[in-house]
């Protein structure tokens, strides 16, 4: 084990600069594309089969702007917080996926546009809507024990539909349907007892209940005869008002989707938040420069990214509830995902979809709750953690293997990951090998322990950059250890 891990190290260490200088050149000559396609990635994948070729995990900033990113006092809180829940929930948890009788392929809350369901007959799905298990408590709690910092809500997707209660539009939960509450209300007291910052998506561009609305085109015709400013001045933009002003102080508006909006309108957004809300953050899809990136869905970069940015991802494959997606990721998955993104630099968004009775699948909150375990003993690791200053643990681009566009295919490695502290480097390991050996550590460990038995030092040897680190027989961490070494001097 020893031998091939440091074998492997070596081999990496020797093809780093290879690989970086190729990455770099393949993920610019990528975003550029991905910047002209709008951000629109995931909704055409939503619409497209799997013609298309692979596009980049995430739009790379300038030096200046990821700089900027870093540096801007809005997103303190985000970049310390790492992990968030995402709730998708709306209309289309009645569904379920299946519309009259036809499983609907595809992700739960598209349903209305998979299946070209007519505003007239979906928007009597309101009338059916009354989710009398909800809980804010209780979720706001299980985001709590989940060892997440912030809750990411959909006000409104892309049906139409408000989850809160609206002056602009009698399509609201309050309105509309039996349960007449208003649950993001609920979640603000909630979320405001625990410390968890509250976040609302809004779908600011595709409206299929509008007839000016981005996307409903079997209703309404195609968008570009659309008057989508009238849209935008009658619905979207008092309904974010309605957010900004109606629920306190909110952590963030995640808007998505940004079909149809130009830099003039997204600056519409982008005044009135500052106005209302001058420390509520704006994510990367509104359409015009937002105060952080998010990469595509699902998509984590192969590399540190540099600056801010966030990966919202599926516990299972929707995002809205779908009755027959049983696919969940296992606890181990998750974390070695949210350590891999923390590792690069980056935030994990990751979604729970709940039932229409307001009930969020057991199977998710089982595993939240475990990762969360694992949070409780390794959470130092990974809250305010910056990424590596290796690299060559996440694996490396293959010599035979390539692309449709004929690059060659990033071979991922996954025992090991390092997130990084001041003073203090953590050794992610999801292999247990009796030794970890790690070249190229430039300054002097002074100490080593797990972090999960911190009274015990582990014994070392650092000679020429080469730290090799004794380990107990048993790796302590079902679904993964962490070695803390403390340095002194400049990381590695
Ligand atoms: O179309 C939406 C989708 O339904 C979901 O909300 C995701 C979450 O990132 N965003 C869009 C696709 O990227």
């Amino acid at each position: 084990m020893r031998n091939s891990m440091t074998r492997s190290v070596r081999q990496c260490v020797a093809l780093r600069a290879a690989v970086t200088a190729l990455l770099i050149a393949v993920t610019v000559a990528g975003a550029i594309r991905y910047k002209a396609a709008g951000q629109q990635q995931s909704s055409q994948q939503a619409n497209q089969p799997a013609a298309s070729p692979p596009r980049p995990a995430i739009t790379m900033a300038s030096p200046e702007d990821a700089e900027r990113e870093m540096n801007n006092p809005r997103s303190k809180w985000f970049r310390e917080a790492k992990y968030g829940l995402f709730i998708h929930w709306g209309l289309y948890a009645i569904p379920a996926g299946t519309w009259k009788g036809q499983q609907i392929p595809g992700i739960g809350e598209w349903i209305m546009n998979r299946a070209k369901v007519p505003v007239k007959e979906y928007e009597q799905l309101a009338a059916l809507f009354n989710p009398v298990k909800f809980n804010a408590e209780e979720w706001a709690q299980l985001a709590q024990d989940a060892g997440m910092k912030y809750l990411t809500i959909t006000s409104k997707h892309h049906d139409g539909f408000a989850m809160f209660k609206s002056q602009v539009s009698k399509y609201n939960i309050v309105d509309a349907t039996p349960f007449k509450r208003d649950p993001l209300k609920e979640l603000q007291a909630a979320c405001a007892k625990r410390g968890i910052k509250l976040c609302f998506y809004y779908s600011q561009a595709q409206d299929w209940h509008e007839p000016n609305g981005a996307g409903n085109t079997w209703d309404f015709g195609p968008d570009d005869q659309k008057n989508f400013d009238q849209y935008l001045r009658d619905k979207a933009l008092p309904q974010t008002r309605e957010i900004l002003t109606q629920y306190g102080p909110l952590g963030m508006i995640w808007f998505d989707t940004p079909r149809l909006m130009t830099d003039q309108r997204a600056q519409q957004f982008t005044d009135m938040a500052r106005e209302l809300q001058p420390n509520c953050l704006i994510n990367g899809r509104l359409g015009g420069k937002g105060d952080y990136r998010s990469t595509g869905d699902n998509r984590i970069p192969d590399q540190v990214v540099p600056g801010v940015w966030e990966v919202p991802a599926t516990i299972n494959h929707t995002w809205g509830y779908k009755s027959y997606d049983h696919d969940w990721k296992p606890p181990a998955e998750i974390v070695f995902k949210l350590v891999d993104i923390v590792s690069k630099g980056g935030n994990y968004l990751l979604n729970v979809g709940p039932t229409a009775e307001g009930v969020i699948p057991q199977p998710s909150v089982d595993i939240l709750r475990k990762v969360g375990q694992w949070l409780k003993v390794n959470g130092e690791a990974i809250y305010g953690a910056g990424p590596t200053p290796f690299g060559q643990e996440f694996g490396r681009l293959s010599d035979t293997k390539k692309d449709q566009r004929g690059q060659p295919v990033f071979e991922q490695a996954k025992e090991w990951r390092v997130t990084t502290k001041p003073g203090r480097l953590y050794v992610h390991l999801f292999t247990w090998p009796k030794e970890f050996t790690l070249d190229g550590v430039k300054s002097k460990v002074t100490k080593a322990y797990l972090l999960d038995d911190p009274k015990k030092a582990l014994k070392f040897s650092q000679t020429d950059g080469k730290l090799v680190v004794q380990l107990p027989d048993k790796a302590p961490g079902e679904l993964g250890s962490v070695v803390r070494l403390d340095v002194s001097g400049v990381n590695p």
